[in-house]
Formats: structure tokens, sequence, C-alpha cells
């Protein structure tokens, strides 16, 4: 049976690419015949320093996101990630098992860490280790993320493959099926038309809770007003849009435009250019405002509503934890035995 797997960091600026990239592609697996545990990952988001009275607000926000943007509590786990031990737990173990080399080839630190890179965190560069860690402790089969998690996932693979092969002969010993390895490999579902949502202000940077400019991103909880000023301030060259799919090749800044109103109409690129071929940027504009603002009034209002009353929330959070610790205890006494620890009687 498929378990679906994954996460997003309270670092606040929620936005339309964190939405089209993974919450929303979250809220479509819900369909599959899958258990699905989607996880806030608080202890990911301090690999930078995060100011803790501004942390538990955003903990709660990723929250309210989920759940407005059609999450449901019941039927999938939401929970949040520091209310787990089992994940610290397993990220020590595979500290042991991932090698110096692999971590040293992450882009994503890199491009964290900038030029002062004595100075950044250990947690910083174990990041990806973590990762494998909340995955892995529920033995989960699928992870949606967006395109710049690629390398991370791959990372997991390389995780639990050299877990399986160190341990195997204990991994029999202890009764599980060494054959098809104690830890599954995980398959990373990235894809259509938002798996890398870009910058408003410049289509070859990713749009990012980070950027300086706000204008960079449109933030779940902008309203219509704001929505409308940033797509009519995006940045796009002078022509008119091809009819093609081909005719978006080196003009990044339309491609991005044509990607996003294609995630958020459930189409393709190919679809959006067969109706508006042809079109000038302005009418286009019009009609992305009007599209993304009907998805995304409603989505933020409703997060507004939820987290100004924390009570259900952190309610939905404890009920969350507790299921998801269900699966990931018994995962990690095994881990446990497979390693040679003695555990307590
Ligand atoms: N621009 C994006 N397009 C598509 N998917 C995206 N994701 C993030 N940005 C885009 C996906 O959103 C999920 C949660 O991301 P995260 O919060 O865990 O981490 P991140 O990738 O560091 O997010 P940001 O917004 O880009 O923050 P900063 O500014 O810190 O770099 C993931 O599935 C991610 O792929």
């Amino acid at each position: 049976k498929e378990l679906v797997f994954s996460g997003v960091q309270p670092t606040g600026n929620l936005h339309l690419g964190n939405y089209l990239g993974a919450i929303k592609r979250f809220v479509d697996m819900q369909a599959r015949d899958a258990q699905c545990l989607y996880c806030v990952v608080d202890m990911h988001a301090i690999t930078l320093w995060q100011d803790p009275a501004a942390l538990k607000g955003q903990i709660r926000e990723v929250t309210a996101a989920f759940l407005a943007a059609g999450i449901d509590p019941k039927r999938s786990i939401v929970f949040n990630q520091s209310q787990v031990p089992q994940h610290a737990e397993l990220a020590w173990i595979f500290n042991c098992v991932a090698r110096l080399g692999w971590l040293n080839r992450m882009t994503q630190f890199k491009d964290k860490a900038g030029k002062d890179r004595e100075n950044a965190s250990i947690g910083l560069y174990a990041y990806p280790v973590l990762m494998a860690a909340d995955i892995l402790a529920y033995r989960a089969t699928h992870v949606p993320v967006g395109e710049d998690q690629k390398q991370h996932l791959e990372l997991t693979r390389d995780i639990a493959q050299k877990f399986n092969n160190d341990f195997s002969e204990s991994i029999s010993a202890h009764g599980h099926d060494a054959g098809s390895g104690f830890f599954p490999i995980t398959e990373p579902l990235i894809g259509g038309p938002a798996a890398r949502v870009m910058s408003l202000r410049d289509g070859t940077k990713k749009m990012s809770k980070s950027d300086a400019s706000d204008n960079s991103r449109i933030n779940l909880t902008d309203e219509a007003d704001t929505i409308a000023a940033k797509v009519r301030k995006a940045k796009t060259d002078p022509d008119a849009l091809p009819s093609e799919v081909a005719g978006l090749a080196g003009r990044p800044e339309a491609d991005n435009l044509v990607g996003i109103f294609a995630a958020l109409k459930d189409v393709s690129r190919d679809e959006v250019l067969r109706d508006y071929g042809g079109a000038q940027f302005s009418a286009f504009k019009s009609a992305l405002v009007e599209l993304a603002v009907e998805t995304l009034a409603p989505l933020g209002s409703e997060m507004k509503r939820l987290v100004s009353d924390p009570v259900e929330i952190d309610a939905i959070l404890a009920d969350g934890a507790e299921r998801a610790e269900a699966i990931a205890a018994p995962t990690l006494d095994a881990v446990k035995d497979i390693v040679g620890f003695v555990r307590r009687g």
C-alpha cells in the first residue's frame, strides 16, 4: 500500500509556489488509496534562525494553509515535526549512514549558506539527512514535492539503500525481508506545470519565501487587489503569447505565467495556449488575475479565520502527532534492534 509523506517549512511568506508545487498536490493525493502524512517541519525551519515569537504563528499558519486548501485532518495525518521525537532519533542514525561526500554535493546548502559557509549551522548542512528521516520514519513510498527538492529526495534513496545494504544480515536476523529492504526506495512525485514556479520579477529565479521583494511572489494571504497589482507588474517580454509550448522556449517569464495559469486551472500549458495563443499579455494577465483571485481569496480568508483561534489548530496537531508517532515508533524500535542497540525493557 502507498504511504505518502511531505512537509512544508514554517518560515513565513507561504506563496503560490508552495501552494501549486506542493500543498495543492497534497490535496490531490488524498483521492488515492493511500495513507497521507503532511508535516509542518519546524525542526527544518530552525536551520536558519527564526524569531521564537514568530515561529509559533508560522507553524499554525502552515497548518491553516493545509486545512484551508482541503487537506482533511481525519483522512490525512497533519502534524508538527518537533512533536514526534522519532524524526530526530532516526536523523542521528542516518547521520552515521550518510557520507560527507554526498552532503557536499547538495546545492541547496551551497545556495543557503552563501559565501560565509564557515558560519552556517551544522543543521543547515545536515538538513537533507533529517528530511530522509522524516520520510523513512514512516517508510513512505511516495513524496510529492517541488522540483527544488529533487536532489534531497535522491539522497533519501541513497540513505535507504545504504542502510538496507549495511545492515542486510541484521535486517534478516530480526525477521524482516532483507530482499525487499527494510526501507523502501521512495519515489519522488515531481511534475505538472507548477513543479518550479518562478519569481514574478525574474523568470530565471525560483519564487521563494526569502526573496527580499514582496512583488516577486504571491503570498497565500495576499488580498485580491494585491494579487492583481503583483500580476500586472509581473515581468514579461514584448511579444504576444505563442500558440504552442515550443514557442515558450527562451521566454522564462511567459513560460512561468502560462505554467501558473495551467496549474491553477488544472490543465496543461498546451491547453492554455490553445485559448490564449496570439493574445497580448495585458489580456492574459487579466484572465490570470481572475483565476488567481478565485482560488486564493477563499484560501487566504479561511487561513486567517483558522489562525485567529489556535485552539482548533493545536488540537489537530496534537491528534496528528499521536497518530504519526503510532506509525513511527515501531519503525524506530525495529531500527534500534537492527543497528544493535539494547532497548529499554
Ligand atoms: N517556487 C516553487 N515552485 C514549486 N514548488 C515550490 N516549493 C517551494 N518553492 C517552490 C515547494 O514547496 C514545498 C515546501 O517548501 P519548503 O517551505 O519546505 O522549502 P523551500 O523550498 O525552501 O521554500 P521556499 O519558499 O523557496 O523558501 P526559501 O526562500 O527559504 O528558499 C516543497 O515541496 C518545495 O519543493
